[in-house]
């Protein structure tokens, strides 16, 4: 076989670049940290939450929003970063997308971890697509903050045994299967926390969304004010809970397209 040839088949081998996202559809992009417990556990963050370590969540999430892409959203909790999109980036290619969104976050988070904490290793996100139906944004972000709580209420409960003593087995077992009343109980007993009354961006995430205004100006060659269009990036540490009547109206406000 010429080596033309060999090229051509190594060419027609990348089988997956060639995998689109249907145009006009509405895409979530998850990210979550790689062994993360390890890398918060090297890099000295306190235990289970530790708002430093989710200022760098924020701020690697930024930098997707400021190296190109255009997100409509973010929502955050623990490791994980979800990001909605409507443009797609990279016409749609799937590996494209998820490559470059978890390396961006990837980089993003491995230089700001190095400079607050001089930590010099090796930050990975993995990355994944999902396809949203609009009808079905806010029952996703709905399900992600759920998520969001069952992690919150679990790490703290976790993080009190192992504080009386438990190995990390014991722990985990003494949590199977419990519910919410049992978990409330036993962290209000053993550390004294109501788990109702944690910071809000503990219980119910971190949201960052483009908020848009009005800003005065004046156009000269008709010689008369004219208001112009404009967006912000907002970090917002107190979100609603996404299936109240004010939670949803505000992510219908920010979906409306
Ligand atoms: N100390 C501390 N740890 C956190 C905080 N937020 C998230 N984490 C850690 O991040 C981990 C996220 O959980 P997972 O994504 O399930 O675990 P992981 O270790 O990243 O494992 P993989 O995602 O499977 O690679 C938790 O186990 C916590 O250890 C925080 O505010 N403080
Ligand atoms: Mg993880």
């Amino acid at each position: 076989m010429s080596r033309k040839k060999r090229w051509a088949d190594y060419k027609e081998n990348e089988i997956f670049s060639g995998v689109h996202i249907p145009r006009n559809m509405f895409v979530f992009v998850r990210c979550d940290g790689r062994r993360f417990h390890r890398v918060v556990g090297s890099a000295g963050f306190r235990k289970p939450f530790d708002k430093a370590f989710m200022g760098l969540m924020v701020k690697s999430a930024l930098s997707v929003f400021k190296t190109g892409f255009n997100p409509i959203l973010a929502y955050l909790f623990s490791d994980e970063a979800n990001f909605l999109f409507k443009q797609l980036p990279f016409n749609g290619r799937v590996e494209k997308i998820d490559s470059v969104i978890a390396s961006t976050l990837s980089s993003a988070f491995t230089l700001e971890l190095f400079r607050k904490k001089g930590f010099e290793g090796n930050i990975s996100f993995d990355s994944r697509i999902v396809l949203i139906d609009k009808k079905d944004i806010i029952g996703y972000l709905d399900w992600r903050q759920g998520e969001c709580w069952r992690n919150h209420n679990n790490s703290y409960a976790y993080h009190a045994l192992i504080g009386k003593g438990k190995t990390p087995r014991e722990a985990s077992r003494t949590l199977r299967n419990l519910k919410f009343t049992n978990l409330h109980e036993l962290v209000l007993k053993l550390s004294g926390l109501n788990l109702c009354k944690t910071p809000e961006w503990q219980r119910k995430g971190v949201l960052i969304y483009w908020e848009r205004y009005y800003k005065e100006g004046f156009n000269p060659v008709r010689k008369e004010p004219v208001k112009a269009l404009r967006r912000k990036l907002m970090v917002n540490w107190s979100p609603p809970f996404f299936s109240s009547d004010e939670g949803k109206r505000f992510l219908e406000e920010l979906t409306k397209l």
